[in-house]
């Protein structure tokens, strides 16, 4: 077990110099389907993500030193004010404060903007929360030592996230990225993500990720909720074995560059997803009409041109269509000809990308 609580991290004086720290921090797709959780967001099977470039979250933090004790911040959302988003930072920073002490001496003014629309399911808890476990660690550096290495300052904003919500842990790294126990590879940890850009061929990392947004609206049902009714699902015990099988499959058609399989897996996958939610009781469904149009009108279009492209779906309506570069062009053309007519005035055209960057 990573133990990263830390009693030491405390300021001797209160002489801190007032600092801001900025991170961006995209979003990631998952492959394979992280449905159900245990303990301090423990996921119950392991899962695999591309991670994205432009649906992205910036994050600044300006710490102060303050003469009380205890959490104290302010959060603005796109330059407003937003008490309503308070508790999901509250509830990182209570779970973290052992990890950053020095935080009760502090008051922050957390400032957020995100490049896509709020809660449409795409994952806007992962790319925000990666960027606030970024910014809390680059504080840690600021007023104490370097926390390691490279890669362990990203593994510890790894974890972080993780207990901000558990798919923002896959956001930290480059390209793609694993999370989850899993027997094949020994690094791979339920408590944090690892970089998994090394295991898959290089077709995949400048992979297309075009998000059809066939709905802005709030989901009925969040994540979390999602996760929890997992608990009294009948399929679930199958359900992780599945995805553990599923896991080892994919790897091997990413890492020889077998898009069909590939393909397959990643479709499989999203359905299963859904078939989850509407096998949960309550039962709960976030596909709209819009989103199996989208799905067959793909699946007939890569039929009759042979066009190695392929949907996934977050836990949400928006479709995520997936392929290689050198499809862009006439992706380009089937989406605005066949596709836009499904979605809310909206498409994000992203593609696998390089990770957080510190601005
Ligand atoms: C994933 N999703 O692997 C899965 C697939 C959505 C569909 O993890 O409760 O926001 O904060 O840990 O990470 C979305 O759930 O849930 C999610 P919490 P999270 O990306």
């Amino acid at each position: 077990m990573q133990n990263y609580r830390n009693s030491n991290l405390i300021i001797e004086s209160n002489k801190v110099t007032p600092d801001k720290i900025t991170w961006k921090c995209p979003s990631n797709i998952a492959l394979i389907k992280y449905w159900g959780k245990y303990g301090l967001q423990l996921p119950r099977n392991p899962s695999l993500s591309f991670t994205l470039t432009h649906a992205n979250t910036e994050t600044s933090i300006t710490y102060a030193p303050k003469s009380e004790y205890g959490i104290s911040f302010d959060f603005y959302f796109h330059g407003n004010k937003r008490d309503d988003f308070k508790p999901k930072i509250q509830n990182l920073l209570e779970k973290t404060i052992e990890i950053f002490p020095f935080l009760k001496q502090l008051h922050l003014t957390i400032e957020s903007t995100n490049s896509f629309p709020h809660s449409a399911g795409i994952a806007s808890s992962a790319s925000s929360m990666a960027a606030m476990a970024l910014c809390l660690c680059s504080i840690e550096e600021k007023l104490f030592k370097p926390i390691g290495s490279q890669e362990e300052f990203y593994k510890k904003a790894s974890y972080v996230s993780r207990i901000g919500s558990g798919s923002a842990c896959r956001s930290i790294f480059p390209i793609a990225s694993i999370w989850g126990e899993f027997a094949e590879i020994k690094a791979a940890s339920n408590e944090f993500g690892i970089p998994a850009e090394n295991l898959i061929n290089p077709v995949f990392q400048t992979f297309h990720d075009d998000i059809l947004i066939v709905s802005k609206e709030e989901k009925t049902v969040s994540s979390t909720a999602g996760h929890g009714l997992m608990e009294g699902n009948i399929y679930a015990e199958n359900r992780y074995q599945q995805a553990k099988t599923r896991m080892h499959f994919l790897l091997m058609a990413m890492k020889s560059g077998d898009l069909e399989t590939f393909g397959q897996i990643v479709e499989d996958e999203a359905l299963t997803l859904h078939a989850l939610m509407m096998t949960s009781n309550p039962s709960f469904l976030l596909m709209r009409p819009g989103t199996l149009s989208i799905i067959e009108r793909l699946r007939t279009f890569r039929r009759e041109t042979k066009i190695p492209a392929y949907f996934t779906l977050d836990a949400g309506p928006n479709v995520h269509l997936l392929y290689p570069e050198q499809f862009s062009d006439v992706m380009d053309e089937f989406i605005r000809d066949e596709l836009s007519k499904y979605c809310d005035n909206y498409v994000i055209k992203d593609m696998v990308g390089k990770g957080p960057e510190l601005i």
